[in-house]
C-alpha cells in the first residue's frame, strides 16, 4: 500500500452502519474488482472495489467479504476470504496479505483462504433468510464487461435458485454519501496533495510548455506525496478547454491563452477533484478576467447555497439563474433570451452546458441516493464554467465542499482562486526563474 496505514475503525464503523440497515438474519457478500486484461499478457493495475474497500479496507484482487451479522457462531459474522499467499505467487506477484495483516487492516478477526469460500457460503446460505448481493447502480455507469459481483450473482442464482435475493447497492449508496470524520480527513489529505500539485503547476507554467509537461509535473508531485491521479487529468489550453472531456493534453500552451486544468490526487482511495483556469503568461487579459470573475462569483454563491435539505436540481437551477445574469453582463446572451428561460431550456445552456457538481468520495463521481436532498456529511464538487469556442477559451473553476448542519465548508478554500492571487504567485515564480 502506498498510503500510510489507515485506522481500522473506519471500516469497523462502516460495517456496523451496514449491519444496522440489514433485515434480521440476512447475508451480504461483496467481491473485489477484476484485474482487467489489455493486450497479449498485459493487464491494468487493479482498481480496488470501492464497496469492498469501504467495508474492509482490503485492496487485494479476488478478495471476498461475507457479512452475516446474525450468524449463530460469532466467528462467522464477518469473514474475509483471500488468495492464499503461496511461495510461487509471492515470487511472481509480490507480497500478498497474510491473515494477520488482513485482520489489522480490516478489524475482521476471521480471515480464510478462497478455497474455504464455497463451503462457508453454503453454510451461510442454508441458514440466512435474505441474501444481499452487490451491483454497480451508479446512475451513469456504462458497464460493458461483467464484473466479479455480477458473475457471483449469476452463480448464486444457479446454485441457490430458491433464495430471495436483494440489492445491496441502495444501502451502500445511502451510507457512502454521508462521510464520517475519518473519511473527510482522507479527502482533506487528497486535497492537500492536489494543492501542492497546483502550486507546482503555477511555478512551472510559461508560454511554450506543453500540456503533457504540465501533466508530468502534476503526477510527479502527487506520486512523491503517496497520491496518484484520481482520474485522467484535463490539461486544456486555449480552445481545447471548450471540449469538456479533452484528455489528449498534447498541445503547446501559447502566450496569451488560458489553460484549464481539471485534476485531483487521490489518497488511500479517497479522491479530490479540482479545476483551475490560469493564464499561460501569468496575466489575464481584460476579457479573460471578466469571464473568470463571473465564473468565480457563481462558484462562490453556489458553495454558499449548498445547504442541508436542498435538492440537487434546485441548487443547479439557482446556479443557472445566476449564470444567466453573468452572461448578460458579458454580452453573451440577451434579456429576451433570459425571459424565455425554463428549467428544461436554461438560457445559459449554450455557454454552461454541464451539471454544477456531483458527490465525491471513494469514487470521483460518487454514489448517492437518487434525488435525496443534501445532508450533513455529503461531499460535493462545485464546478461552474463558461465555454467560448468563438473566443478561443473557456473558464471552469471547481472546489470540493462538505455539507454540514452549520452550513457548507469549502475544503479547498486554501487553494488559490482569486485572479489577483494567481497572477501574483505566477509573477513571483517568473521573477525567481
Ligand atoms: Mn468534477
Amino acid at each position: 500500500m502506498r498510503h500510510q496505514a489507515l485506522d481500522s475503525k473506519l471500516f469497523i464503523d462502516n460495517r456496523a452502519k451496514l449491519t444496522s440497515l440489514l433485515p434480521k438474519n440476512s447475508l451480504a457478500v461483496v467481491n473485489a474488482n477484476d484485474v482487467l486484461p489489455t493486450n497479449a499478457d498485459g493487464s491494468l493495475k487493479l482498481v480496488p472495489n470501492a464497496d469492498l474497500f469501504y467495508l474492509s479496507g482490503i485492496e487485494q484482487e479476488e478478495s471476498i467479504l461475507m457479512l452475516y451479522p446474525d450468524a449463530f457462531e460469532p466467528k462467522n459474522r464477518e469473514v474475509l476470504f483471500l488468495r492464499e499467499p503461496t511461495e510461487l505467487l509471492q515470487i511472481w506477484e509480490g507480497t500478498k496479505l497474510t491473515q494477520e495483516r488482513a485482520t489489522e487492516i480490516s478489524g475482521i478477526p476471521t480471515v480464510k483462504w478462497l478455497k474455504d469460500f464455497p463451503l462457508a457460503l453454503r453454510d451461510a446460505m442454508l441458514s440466512a433468510d435474505e441474501v444481499f448481493l452487490n451491483s454497480n447502480e451508479h446512475r451513469r455507469a456504462a458497464v460493458t464487461v461483467e464484473t466479479r459481483d455480477e458473475r457471483f450473482v449469476e452463480q448464486c442464482k444457479r446454485d441457490y435458485p430458491l433464495h430471495t435475493y436483494r440489492r445491496l447497492a441502495p444501502l451502500l449508496h445511502k451510507l457512502r454519501a454521508v462521510k464520517s470524520d475519518l473519511e473527510v480527513d482522507l479527502i482533506k489529505k487528497a486535497i492537500e496533495i492536489t494543492d501542492k500539485g497546483f502550486h507546482r503547476l503555477l511555478h512551472f507554467l510559461k508560454p511554450g510548455v506543453t500540456e503533457f509537461e504540465i501533466e508530468a509535473e502534476l503526477i510527479h508531485e502527487y506520486t512523491r506525496n503517496r497520491g496518484a491521479f484520481a482520474y485522467t487529468p484535463i490539461v486544456a489550453s486555449g480552445k481545447n478547454a471548450c471540449g469538456l472531456h479533452y484528455i489528449d493534453n498534447d498541445q503547446v500552451c501559447q502566450d496569451g491563452d488560458l489553460v484549464l486544468v481539471d485534476t485531483g490526487s487521490n489518497y488511500g482511495n479517497y479522491n479530490s477533484d479540482l479545476t483551475r483556469t490560469v493564464p499561460v503568461n501569468g496575466k489575464f487579459t481584460k476579457r479573460q478576467r471578466d469571464v473568470y470573475d463571473a465564473v468565480l462569483r457563481v462558484m462562490r454563491a453556489s458553495i454558499a447555497g449548498a445547504v442541508v435539505g436542498k435538492a440537487h436540481r434546485d441548487w443547479q437551477h439557482e446556479a443557472q439563474l445566476m449564470m444567466n445574469d453573468e452572461l448578460l453582463g458579458l454580452g453573451l446572451i440577451t434579456k429576451e433570451q433570459i425571459a424565455e428561460h425554463t428549467r428544461e431550456k436554461p438560457a445559459c445552456k449554450k455557454y454552461f452546458m454541464h451539471g454544477l457538481g456531483h458527490p465525491m468520495g471513494l469514487d470521483v463521481h460518487d454514489v448517492a441516493p437518487l434525488d435525496a436532498p443534501f445532508a450533513p456529511g455529503w461531499v460535493l464538487t462545485v464546478e461552474p464554467g463558461i465555454y467560448l469556442p468563438d473566443e478561443g477559451f473557456a473558464v471552469r473553476l471547481e472546489n470540493d465542499i462538505l455539507i454540514t448542519e452549520d452550513g457548507p465548508v469549502d475544503l479547498m478554500k486554501d487553494i488559490p482562486v482569486e485572479a489577483d492571487h494567481i497572477e501574483s504567485i505566477m509573477q513571483e515564480a517568473t521573477a525567481a526563474r
